[in-house]
């Protein structure tokens, strides 16, 4: 793995700067500022693009922003792995843990065959050690482990992050760098500004750096949203739970992760009429033994596109448009309750 990374960094056009392209989550987040640390200490400083709600690397607007920066090579943090020519020349490599989808044509590090699953920040701290000393940059691998719900998938890493910098450090900092892109203004600047200043997990919440009071007005606004939000029952049919509500703050993952919780015996759906004008997103998750990435593509509408049920086995999901929404909910058994709302 060691050597892909390197091979596909000597490829790289060394004249022009290299753009870190990461998801907006901590996972994603976290791998950026590590290998920006790491780059930037190899003199080979990057430049770094987030992307936000609906971006996704492969639509051809969001390559042409990337397209645009004139990179000499491309990272792709976190975002997936799919088929299909990327929209820039640049030599790109991707950094990632979900399933791909088809079979992809660029250079891949990728953990989802590897057990347990790496994060991709984790993926990104052994990466790093090529380039350069690597080892105070672990709080960042781990933040992205607590973000993705990796905690306890048994990582010597996690371990030795756990003694150095204390589990609840680490867990405040994760879930405070999450609320910004969870929040209505889903601003992932703060969170990605306080990886790249700090130099560990209370540096994000401390306060010494004022992007920590805008996480913080962003983590209430999301815990009133899903305080609204819990108040919703599910509709069960046929081995589904579907939860249907409207919020501006990206709380359709949460929801769906609390009843999973609950419901030990169904699919988990949580669906957000709300988060994005045109769309419906919503959330799976299941404590069952069940490949929801695979029932998602035996369920999938006929306008289903790329944005539709990407991830991983337990915790996928996607977004459609309120058409191909209700024909998904009447194809599952539901009534006329659970669809677009007009
Ligand atoms: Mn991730």
């Amino acid at each position: 793995m060691r050597t892909a990374f390197s091979e596909a960094l000597d490829g790289f056009d060394a004249s022009r700067p290299i753009l870190l392209v990461s998801h907006n989550d901590t996972d994603g987040l976290s791998a950026l500022a590590i290998l920006s640390k790491a780059l930037e200490r190899a003199g080979r400083p990057a430049e770094a693009q987030v992307l936000g709600r609906g971006e996704s690397p492969w639509s051809a607007d969001t390559a042409a922003r990337l397209r645009a920066r004139e990179p000499g090579g491309v990272m792709l943090l976190d975002l997936g792995l799919r088929d299909g020519p990327i929209g820039w020349n640049a030599p790109t490599l991707v950094i990632d843990h979900h399933v791909p989808r088809g079979s992809p044509t660029v250079a891949a590090i990728t953990g989802w065959r590897m057990d347990p699953i790496p994060t991709t920040s984790l993926l990104a701290w052994w990466c790093a050690h090529e380039l350069t000393e690597a080892d105070d940059l672990l709080w960042l691998a781990a933040l992205g482990l607590v973000g993705d719900m990796a905690e306890d998938a048994g990582f010597a890493e996690m371990a030795e992050a756990r003694r150095r910098y204390g589990v609840t450090a680490l867990r405040q900092a994760s879930s405070l760098l999450n609320a910004g892109r969870r929040s209505a203004s889903g601003d992932a600047g703060p969170a990605l500004a306080l990886l790249l200043k700090g130099a560990g997990p209370k540096d994000v919440t401390s306060g010494r750096f004022p992007e920590t009071e805008a996480l913080l007005a962003a983590k209430t606004e999301v815990a009133q949203a899903l305080d609204r939000a819990k108040r919703i029952g599910p509709v069960v049919r046929g081995g589904v739970a579907l939860i249907g509500f409207s919020s501006a703050c990206q709380i359709h993952p949460l929801v769906a992760q609390q009843w999973r919780g609950r419901l030990k015996n169904e699919i988990v759906l949580a669906a957000n009429f709300g988060f994005r004008p045109g769309w419906v997103h919503f959330a799976a998750r299941t404590a069952r033994d069940i490949d929801l990435i695979e029932f998602l593509a035996r369920h999938a509408p006929a306008g289903a596109d790329e944005n539709y049920g990407s991830g991983h086995v337990k915790a996928t999901g996607g977004a459609l448009r309120p058409a191909d929404w209700n024909a998904f909910v009447r194809g599952l058994g539901f009534g006329p309750e659970q669809e677009f709302p007009q």
